[in-house]
């Protein structure tokens, strides 16, 4: 089967309450001749088998498909509209296993890898940050080493956990350890204590990457971060956005909330400047909407994905 029509079902015709939940009401792509024909697939990753406080990061994907029906596509300050300069649509879910870690991660890798073969962006919506990691791993096999921009609360260079290497708090030590990364080419956006360590935040500087506190940002200013990324190199970038890079009241349904974080217009203002860099693929994660109120965390997800897309679209001068 082929999609011709990536257009979102018309909320004029079906209220956005009606109808069968996608990502933003847009087609399903259920094959590889959908998936080449469509510019970027969202795809989600429902696995919270590593999270170390609250789980129900797993039910992420599912609500925010359900709170897209009222994402819209137009994006005033690009000035683009990502569901008529791009094809967008939603390729399911990657298939997962609620037990295991790395299983799931390398079948993610694997799905992940499908979508890439077919020439197009892949926008993963997890999931705890741990599915990162089989993301990260089909693109740099790919790519080669990326640019990453890492919005999150928690620097996620942390050691192994109850004896496990690997969980929702590491994806950025295994991409230094693995030489996934570029150098000059890491940024970080909303990190903040407490911390478990004194050495904590020291991580990521010894690491190389650039760190932008929570401080940073609201003492300098958004336009510090946005200067920043606009001086960043040509090769391709990965954005991670795990949302509790926002503060709790912005986001409060998340694993592991931390308050004194952004807020989200300051996150959609860094977001916006990615439209300078090459970016080939994304993630959000982290939403975990046993722990919402109201959908309000899932709806800003929407709105978080929306800008990632609306950036790559005028970038690509869609
Ligand atoms: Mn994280």
């Amino acid at each position: 089967m082929s999609v011709n029509n990536f257009s979102p079902v018309d909320g004029r015709v079906y209220p956005r309450f009606s109808g069968i939940k996608t990502f933003y009401r847009l087609p399903f792509l259920p094959d590889e001749a959908s998936l080449q024909a469509a510019d970027v697939a969202l795809l989600g990753a429902p696995f919270d088998g590593g999270t170390s406080y609250r789980p129900g990061a797993r039910f992420g994907p599912e609500k925010i498909r359900s709170m897209s029906s009222l994402g819209r596509g137009h994006h005033p300050e690009h000035d683009v509209n990502i569901f008529k300069g791009m094809k967008v649509g939603d390729a399911g879910d990657c298939p997962v296993t609620p037990q295991d870690i790395s299983k799931t991660h390398a079948q993610i890798k694997e799905r992940v890898a499908e979508v890439l073969k077919a020439g197009t962006f892949p926008m993963v919506v997890g999931g705890d940050h741990s599915t990162t990691i089989g993301t990260l791993d089909a693109l740099v096999a790919h790519h080669g080493p990326l640019g990453i921009i890492h919005f999150d609360a928690h620097t996620d260079t942390y050691p192994a956990a109850w004896g496990c290497d690997v969980h929702h708090g590491t994806f950025m030590r295994l991409g230094k350890e693995r030489g996934w990364f570029r150098e000059n080419a890491v940024v970080q956006v909303g990190i903040r204590g407490p911390f478990s360590t004194e050495q904590d935040i020291h991580v990521p500087t010894q690491y190389g990457y650039r760190v932008f506190t929570v401080d940073d940002v609201k003492q300098q200013g958004v336009g510090a971060v946005v200067q920043h990324i606009q001086q960043l190199d040509d090769g391709p970038f990965f954005i991670s956005f795990d949302i509790d890079c926002l503060d709790p009241s912005c986001a409060p349904g998340t694993g592991t909330p931390v308050p004194g974080g952004l807020s989200t217009w300051e996150a959609q203002q860094i977001l916006r400047a990615t439209s300078h860099i090459n970016v080939v693929g994304a993630d959000l994660v982290e939403v975990s909407p046993p722990y919402d109120h109201h959908d309000i965390t899932a709806l800003t997800g929407v709105t978080v994905i929306w800008e990632i897309l609306s950036a790559v679209a005028a970038r690509l001068g869609k």
